[in-house]
Parts: C-alpha cells; sequence; structure tokens
C-alpha cells in the first residue's frame, strides 16, 4: 500500500472512530424517556401477584456464562442456570457430581463467556425440549434440560478459539454449528503470528444435537483465515443450507480495528450441509487429529461423566464441489439471519450504510448460471447483484441483528444509532423506529429468528445503562428492554436490569413447558452410588486417607449429625441425599472453613463435597437453605484429630449401619 492510500485510510478509520464516539456521545445525552411510554405501558407488563408470565425467556449471561431465566412481559428473574461458570450459590461446578462438565482438553475450566441460546426446534419451530448455549472462550456447546432447566451436556469443540457463531440449530436440531471466530493454525501449533496468511485457518463445525447425552462432532470444514462471526440455517425453501457471516476476509493479524475494515465487502458463506453430509459418506472428508472432551449427565445417577474423544472428519471445500459459496456483504458483516418463509438472507453490515438481504432463489439460479466474481480457497464468490434481493436504504448507523415478526416485517438493531428500525420485508421501506438506551446488541422476538414467531413483544438487550437506573458506582448492570410490536408503531413498555451481559436470548410462550416441569426426583430411582435413601443407610467408610459420609437430611435434621474419627491429612467427602419428596423443599449443606462452596440438595438428589480439614478441632455443620421452622436446629458436628489420633471413626448412625461400619473397619 502507497504510503498516501495507507494515510489516507488511517484518517477513514479515525473518522469512524470519531462519528461512534460522538454519536454515542448524542444518544447517551438524551434525557430519560419518560414521555417515551405511553400511559397503559405499566398495565400492559402487570402480572399480578399469583399469577403466570405469558412466556419464559432465556437471556445469556455473556461473561457470566449462565443463563438468566425471566418472565415475559413483567421481566421477573425466575432463575438462573448455571451453565459454563461454577456457580457458588448451588455448588454447581464445585460439587463431585458436576464437576466432570467442566473438564476439557485444556484442564478444568470453570468459567466462559456464554453469548447465543438457542431453542431446540422441530419443523424449523422451537418445541421446548431443550435450549443450546456456547461457550465464547474455550469453545463449547452447552445442552439445557427444560423439564429440569438444568446443563446435562457439554461439548468441546476442537480446531477452534472463540466459538461465537454457535450454537444455531438446523431446523430439525439435527446440527448445532460453532464456527471458529478467530483463525487458528489447524491443527494448532507453535508458527510465527506474522505466517497468519500462510498457516491460519477457519472451521465451521456441525455438531449432532438430537440425542441427549450424544452429541458429537459430524464433521468440520476447513475455511480461510478470517473471522467467523454469526450464523443462521436456513428454512423452507432453504432448509439444507447454512449461512455464516464473516469478516477480515483482508486476513490481518493485527490493528483489525483499522486493517480488517479495508474491503467494501465482506462474506457470508452459504454452506450446502446435505452436499457435505454426501461427501463424508463418499470418504472425501478427511481423517483430521482433533482432541476433545464431552460431557454428559447420567439421567439416574445424576453425576456427570467426561470421555476424551480425538479425531473429526474434516472437509475441504476444493473436495467436495458445491459445499460452499461466499455471497459478498457488505461491510463487516456481523448477524445473519433467515427471515421466516426462507427465502431471505439478510445480514448486519457493522459498517455498511445500507442492510443488504440476499436471495435464496436467485442464489440458487447464480450457483446454476455460475455467476462468479472469483474464487477464494477454491470457494467460488457469487456476484453481488446476482444473489441481491434488496437493500434496505438510511435505516440507521451500525446494523447489527435481525428478527421477524412473522407478519411481514423485519426489526433490525442498530448499534452505533441506539434504535430499533422496523422494515419490510420485499419493498425494503423502512416503517418505523424507536430509540433505545444505550448500545443495543442482539434483540429478540418470541420465536423470531424461526418459521413461527410469536411476534408480540421485542426484547432489546442493550451494553450501556448508565442514567437509566439508581446510580451503583462505575458499574451499571446491563439492560433489556420490552418493546410492544403488536401494533403498526413500537412502543416502549419497560426496562429491566439483567445478570451479566445479556448478550442474546429466545422466548416461547410458557404453556409449551410449564406443564413438563420436574417437581422433584424420585428417591426410589437414585442411582448414584453414595445415595443415602434412609436414615439406617447413613454411615462413615475408610479408606486410607479418604473418608466417606452418607447422611441425609430432612426436615429439620442430619443423619448422622455427630462424626468422629476424622484426621488432619484425611480428604473427607459428604455425600449427602435429600430425601423429601415433595415439590421445593430443598436443603442446603455446609462446613466450617470449608473452601468450596455449599451443596444445593433438591429433592431426592445426592451431592458430594469435598472438604480437607487441615486443624484438630470441632467444625459445624448446618442446612443452607431454609427448609422449616426449626432450620435453625438443623445442623451438627465433626471432629478433626491430629494425624495418627486413635479416636475411632464413629457416628451417631443406626444400629444397622455401626454394625456394618465395624464390619468393615476389621
Ligand atoms: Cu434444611
Amino acid at each position: 500500500m502507497s504510503p498516501l492510500r495507507q494515510w489516507s485510510t488511517r484518517l477513514a478509520g479515525a473518522a469512524v472512530a470519531v462519528a461512534i464516539v460522538l454519536i454515542y456521545a448524542c444518544t447517551a445525552n438524551r434525557a430519560p424517556s419518560q414521555s417515551l411510554v405511553s400511559g397503559d405501558a405499566a398495565s400492559k407488563v402487570y402480572v399480578a401477584p399469583g399469577s403466570y408470565d405469558e412466556y419464559y425467556a432465556f437471556m445469556s449471561g455473556g461473561y457470566s456464562g449462565q443463563i438468566a431465566v425471566y418472565g415475559l412481559p413483567s421481566g421477573r428473574l425466575l432463575k438462573v442456570i448455571p451453565v459454563f461458570s461454577q456457580f457458588a450459590e448451588d455448588g454447581y461446578g464445585y460439587n463431585e457430581e458436576t464437576k466432570p462438565l467442566f473438564q476439557t482438553t485444556y484442564g478444568f475450566v470453570p468459567w466462559d463467556d456464554s453469548h447465543h441460546p438457542e431453542l431446540s426446534m422441530t419443523n424449523g419451530v422451537p418445541d421446548g425440549r431443550w435450549l443450546f448455549i456456547n461457550a465464547n472462550n474455550t469453545p463449547r456447546i452447552a445442552r439445557i434440560d427444560l423439564t429440569r432447566f438444568e446443563t446435562d451436556e457439554i461439548l468441546q469443540i476442537p480446531n477452534a478459539a472463540g466459538g461465537h457463531a454457535s450454537p444455531f440449530t438446523t431446523p430439525d436440531s439435527k446440527y448445532v454449528v460453532s464456527a471458529t471466530r478467530f483463525s487458528v493454525p489447524v491443527p494448532n501449533t507453535d508458527v510465527p503470528i506474522e505466517s497468519y496468511k500462510q498457516n491460519f485457518r477457519g472451521t465451521l463445525t456441525f455438531a449432532t444435537a438430537d440425542q441427549p447425552g450424544k452429541m458429537d462432532i459430524a464433521f468440520q470444514i476447513l475455511m480461510p483465515g478470517f473471522d467467523y462471526d454469526l450464523g443462521h440455517a436456513g428454512k423452507g425453501p432453504s432448509n439444507g443450507w447454512f449461512f455464516f457471516t464473516s469478516y477480515n476476509s483482508e486476513q490481518a493479524n493485527t490493528k483489525l480495528e483499522e486493517n480488517a475494515s479495508q474491503n467494501d465487502k465482506d462474506f457470508i458463506a452459504a454452506v450446502n450441509y446435505k452436499r457435505a453430509e454426501e461427501c463424508v459418506a463418499q470418504g472425501k472428508a478427511k481423517a483430521a487429529p482433533a482432541e476433545y472432551y464431552h460431557n454428559w449427565v447420567d439421567e439416574s445417577s445424576r453425576i456427570a461423566k467426561s470421555e476424551k474423544k480425538s479425531g473429526v472428519k474434516m472437509i475441504n471445500p476444493g473436495d467436495c464441489e458445491g459445499v460452499v459459496y461466499y455471497l459478498p456483504t457488505p461491510k463487516s458483516p456481523h448477524g445473519v439471519d433467515v427471515d421466516p418463509t426462507g427465502e431471505y438472507i439478510v445480514a448486519g453490515g457493522k459498517l455498511a450504510t445500507v442492510i443488504p438481504v440476499h436471495s435464496f432463489t436467485k442464489l440458487q439460479k447464480a450457483i446454476a448460471d455460475k455467476a462468479f466474481e472469483k474464487t477464494v480457497d477454491g470457494i467460488p464468490v457469487l456476484k453481488y447483484d446476482a444473489v441481491m434481493a434488496g437493500e434496505v436504504q438510511k435505516p440507521g448507523l451500525g446494523p447489527l441483528h435481525t428478527e421477524f415478526d412473522g407478519k411481514g416485517y423485519a426489526y433490525t438493531s442498530m448499534f452505533i444509532s441506539s434504535e430499533v428500525v422496523k422494515w419490510k420485508l420485499g419493498t425494503w421501506e423502512v416503517v418505523d423506529r424507536i430509540p433505545t438506551y444505550y448500545s443495543i446488541g442482539h434483540l429478540m422476538i418470541p420465536g423470531g429468528d424461526s418459521k413461527q414467531p410469536w411476534g408480540k413483544y421485542l426484547v432489546a438487550m442493550n451494553k450501556i445503562t448508565k442514567d437509566r437506573y439508581l446510580p451503583t458506582g462505575p458499574e451499571m448492570a446491563q439492560s433489556a428492554q420490552l418493546i410492544d410490536i403488536s401494533g403498526d408503531k413500537m412502543k416502549l413498555l419497560l426496562d429491566f436490569p439483567t445478570i451479566g451481559e445479556p448478550h442474546y436470548a429466545q422466548a416461547l410462550p410458557a404453556s409449551m413447558i410449564k406443564e413438563k416441569q420436574v417437581k422433584f426426583y424420585q428417591l426410589a430411582k437414585n442411582t448414584s452410588p453414595w445415595v443415602t435413601r434412609s436414615e439406617s443407610d447413613g454411615g462413615i467408610a475408610r479408606a486410607g486417607k479418604r473418608v466417606d459420609i452418607k447422611m441425609i437430611a430432612i426436615r429439620s435434621h442430619f443423619a448422622p449429625d455427630n462424626i468422629e474419627g476424622v484426621q488432619v491429612g484425611d480428604t473427607v467427602v459428604f455425600h449427602v441425599t435429600n430425601i423429601e419428596q415433595d415439590w421445593d423443599i430443598l436443603h442446603g449443606f455446609a462446613v466450617l472453613g470449608n473452601n468450596n462452596s455449599e451443596l444445593i440438595l433438591q429433592p431426592g438428589e445426592t451431592r458430594s463435597l469435598t472438604w480437607i480439614p487441615k486443624t484438630p478441632g470441632v467444625y459445624p455443620f448446618y442446612c443452607t437453605d431454609f427448609c422449616s421452622a426449626l432450620h435453625q436446629e438443623m445442623q451438627g458436628y465433626i471432629r478433626v484429630s491430629p494425624a495418627g489420633s486413635n479416636v475411632k471413626l464413629m457416628a451417631n448412625v443406626s444400629k444397622k449401619a455401626q454394625a456394618q461400619m465395624d464390619h468393615n473397619a476389621k
């Protein structure tokens, strides 16, 4: 590049940066929007005490690694589902039963950045079976069961770094996908970063997802070294295709802010995954090295297991003609969204002045006509004009994501101009716009990325909240805004603070899952090797320096509740079973000085806490979940003696259990 061109490029980059700052400053200084809320907003979001919300909304926690479940329209927080981060509140990732879920080839990874919840689908419509969500840092995909609101399975994605375009599902949830945000050497190895263009590649992963407990990598597609950002499956006529945005088609490896903003157009990768399946069946995919973990919860014991797997089937597009085409797309595209009919593929070009919409019909014709402008690493690039359905003119600044109401309208979030823009599919005219507070990222309409949107509400998820709530120091909770989209004009109804970063969300009518909720686990079906079904089954056993204690919890006592014979240097594992058989009757367990977390015990479940006492003494333990009138009486003691002490291992257990213990001790 000539010095003059470099300089003008830098100026252009600086101008964009200044514009962003100025525009942000303008939006952030806007007066609070009391006047924008119409008089009947309160009645539209009021859910009377004891009444239920109309929708469940599942909002990712971003850098909290979790999912928060809210009721809509009230915005009431119903639950936090821990997924990728340890959760001291209930012992997830601390107790022995759930720790294996965090196993990866990098070791135990107790945190991640969860971005995109995706509901499982049948025939392109959310079906309420499962929720998937991606880990953005150490690429993984989790499955959450929607009868228990618990994480049941986590699959690691190999040959990837930054699993951002994930875990979007195919219309039948046969596959969930993960595309690497960061291109890396594949397989990853020690090379100079300067060798980016020679050595760095992207991968698109298709993982099977329709068999609980059996998620696995079906195949990967090796792609040019761009940054892959988001994806969505085709539907209806475009069923069998998947669309992924990419930026950094410049393949810059430094100062991407400027160096990856050079090209006027980057690409959407249109992937024919039915064709990929054919190539795999025909042996055209190569066996590629990979190591990854698959972790899942055994249904009856409720204990997570880990399995290390190796090898993947890797498709090189050059060996599988017709598997990938590139759609040129202005400019540094972010979101890619397919309308309910499956015909329109909408991109959000972060730096584009229009919202470009591709036509699936035209895409097929362009492929048949070989309307290619060039190839990139063997991938044909279709001509923009040959695939373009239309462009939404002057939509605002910084289009990111689009969802649909099922009535012929699309809604696009505009990050820089902090607004939602409503436009008409087919005519591409903007028909309404509403400000958001502030810097909206994703937006969500229940079912709004499916074949059947329930288009009554829209939720804006905003990155910056300043001045919207009572101030809480330098950091404010991020925020969601509920917007009524049932009429011609969008109406702001409600702001509510969220947990972590509400990156993206999904929602469905509550009626689809509320009757399916598990109320307690049946003790008779608990196959944990540490289950204690009654007081007479409790006991203690020593094996070398390990001491296992089997206990029950029931209103309002533990049994046993006095334990002696533990020594400094022992590893003590408390296995506590909550033998209540009633809905929402939980107990907890914590012991003095424990370097771990509490246990929370759902009715009928067994959970295990590892404790390594360091000094002699007597240590109380107690129930942490307020359970009954005599909750404060729900306590006990464990005596710790010096190493080598002759204090006998004992507990106030039943005679039968004591006889068994005495037998074991011989
Ligand atoms: Cu209790």
